[in-house]
């Protein structure tokens, strides 16, 4: 395959991703991007361990400790940890994890986002040897998972639910716009510039009243089980869920614990995104109204994390990945969203621009099923992305320019450890 020359080398490159990691690094963790996310995010943490792995450990270490400080009784990990009093909306006055008792002493959401640090835990050790840390942090991990089969599981079938578009990461992917059309019109009236960009109708309105709502039922399991009316399972929240539950089927003999529950874990996972998000293709559930969503969008792709995966699934999907629904037809990997949908929009955010972080997890899904070509193609895509446009949040996966905040942390994280798949190319 041929290949642009990098505008910057390699090392150059490595360099760049390297500084940016330390400029968003507070003492207590990094930050997503300096301004407009100014606290610690529970995935973009995890994607941070990813890449410091090889090149800093002991920071990707204190990365996750951090985080991890964050945790609450019940196991739940936040999807924000505000460690410092920096401005952001919402922040510690809406979600008041201080009323409590499960809260840890630091001030943190109440959502969850994708449980990726089982395979940064993994990942971690897997360039670093250094079991002690394994054992430090297994413990904290397994409660995670346990809380997510405890609490989350809201349509009884193994899979984890996300109750808030938040909780999947990809915020206003259109795969949740129906099941937020049938909430309530909310005006709040709050204004925020950059979010307005993002959600030009009442969305974030209606995301702050969902958010309030749980709160408001004291962050109940049961609440959410019977009451809430956003309950979705997600293929990418519960891919990278499995993903995550072999990790730790793999660190559990270091941690002088018993690997099965988590391989038993990984299993029903495994059985249920076949047995209920599979339509020739993976679709989100909605668990309100007991339907597939059948808009295609990266979230799709989530179950490729399954090196276990049958080979059909595989296949099909994989062939949706490379057609000129998604990256067959784009200049870069991988929009957001299948370019042929209506709700395909290039500038929007989580509706079309391709993401280092799920350039990233299909590039780690094709490693697991030995597709060479694929990996590379997502390697060098993405590097290229990068190289043009610097470390941004997002990019238009048609010319490759950049969108979103500058500077972004799992930007620069992931460029790392993909820079190293090229050595020696
Ligand atoms: C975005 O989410 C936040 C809310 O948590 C936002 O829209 O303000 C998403 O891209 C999410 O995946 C990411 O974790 C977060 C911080 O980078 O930003």
């Amino acid at each position: 395959m041929m290949e642009a020359r990098p505008a910057v080398d390699d090392a150059a490159l490595g360099h760049e991703a390297l500084a940016v990691l330390e400029a968003n690094w507070t003492g207590t963790g990094t930050v997503p991007a300096p301004g407009l996310y100014p606290h610690q995010w529970s995935w973009d943490s995890a994607f941070v361990v990813i890449g410091l792995a090889r090149h800093r450990p002991d920071r990707a270490r204190e990365e996750l400790l951090n985080l991890l400080r964050g945790q609450w009784a019940t196991g739940m990990v936040p999807h924000i940890v505000f460690h410092t009093r920096e401005a952001y909306f919402p922040g510690p006055s809406v979600w008041r994890s201080q009323e409590h008792d499960a809260a840890p002493r630091v001030l943190t959401s109440g959502l969850i986002s994708p449980p990726l640090q089982g395979l940064a835990l993994w990942w971690l050790y897997r360039h670093t040897g250094d079991v002690a840390f394994v054992r430090k942090a297994f413990p904290a991990l397994v409660a995670q998972h346990d809380y997510l089969a405890s609490a989350r599981d809201l349509g009884g079938a193994g899979l984890a639910a996300i109750v808030h578009p938040w909780e999947s990461g990809m915020d206003d992917s259109p795969a949740w716009d129906d099941a937020l059309a049938a909430l309530p019109v909310i005006r709040y009236g709050y204004r925020n510039v950059d979010m307005e960009e993002r959600h030009p109708d009442s969305a974030h309105d209606r995301y702050v009243w969902l958010a309030m709502r749980y709160r408001d039922a004291g962050y109940s399991a049961g609440y959410l089980r019977d009451e809430h009316p956003f309950a979705i399972e997600d293929p990418m929240f519960n891919g990278i869920w499995l993903a995550s539950c072999q990790a730790l089927a793999e660190l559990a003999p270091l941690a002088r614990a018993d690997p099965v529950p988590h391989a038993e874990q990984a299993e029903r996972i495994r059985l249920a995104l076949i047995e209920r998000l599979w339509d020739g293709g993976f679709y989100a559930r909605d668990l309100r109204t007991d339907r597939l969503i059948k808009v295609c969008t990266v979230g799709g792709f989530g179950p490729l994390l399954d090196p276990w995966l049958p080979g059909e699934h595989v296949r099909t999907a994989v062939e949706v990945l490379e057609s000129a629904r998604f990256m067959g037809a784009t200049g870069y990997p991988v929009p957001s969203c299948e370019i042929r949908a209506a709700q395909f929009d290039r500038t929007r955010y989580w509706r079309g621009p391709s993401w280092v972080n799920t350039n990233w997890l299909l590039r780690r899904a094709a490693a697991v099923h030995s597709l060479d070509t694929l990996a590379r193609q997502l390697t060098h895509g993405t590097l290229r992305l990068v190289r043009q446009a610097g470390f941004r949040e997002c990019f238009d996966p048609f010319d490759g320019s950049g969108r979103g905040c500058r500077d972004f942390s799992w930007s620069a994280a992931l460029t790392l450890d993909l820079l190293a798949d090229t050595v020696g190319e």
